[in-house]
């Protein structure tokens, strides 16, 4: 049976590769959830690939997601800085959950430093780009299998 697993993207990540491309680099979205296809594929996993920038709609996609999912791949952008009904919601689930950034927070502003999602996660990838996300889904390949 193949693993299932829930890719959430946060407020403007949907603008990839029309600003900041030192930061974030130059890929689209669209390139990143390619490439999680073809990771995914590779791991014979099955995703469903989410953005959305209103937080109580990536709250809903987690409520939705209690006991259907075997993992969550969570880049909540700046929600992560800032988000307690992020880090509540996450809490219901009871499978592996790993955080992701493209860039690495820790090195940024102060106010980027502080993580609600961090308490809940198994993993944090951070500073890896795109390539980020497919190291995640190795490693909920490797916890959840
Ligand atoms: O490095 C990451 O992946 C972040 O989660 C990205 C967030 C930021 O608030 C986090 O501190 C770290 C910001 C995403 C904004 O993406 C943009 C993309 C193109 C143009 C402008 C913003």
């Amino acid at each position: 049976m193949s693993i299932k697993v829930l890719i959430l993207n946060g407020p403007n990540l949907n603008m990839l590769g029309q600003r900041e491309p030192e930061i974030y680099g130059d890929q689209t979205l669209a390139d990143i959830e390619k490439l999680c296809r073809d990771q995914a594929a590779s791991l014979e996993m099955e995703i469903a690939f989410r953005q959305s920038n209103h937080e109580g709609e990536l709250v809903t996609w987690i409520q939705d997601a209690v006991d259907q999912i075997d993992g969550l791949v969570i880049n909540a952008a700046g929600y992560t800085h800032t988000s307690v009904a992020l880090h509540d919601a996450l809490k219901l689930l009871s499978c592996p959950v790993i955080e992701v950034h493209l860039s690495d927070p820790q090195e940024r502003e102060d106010f980027r430093h502080f993580s609600y999602i961090e308490p809940i996660a198994a993993r944090v990838i951070k500073g890896q780009g795109a390539e980020g996300y497919a190291q995640a889904l190795k490693a909920l390949a490797s916890i959840a299998s």
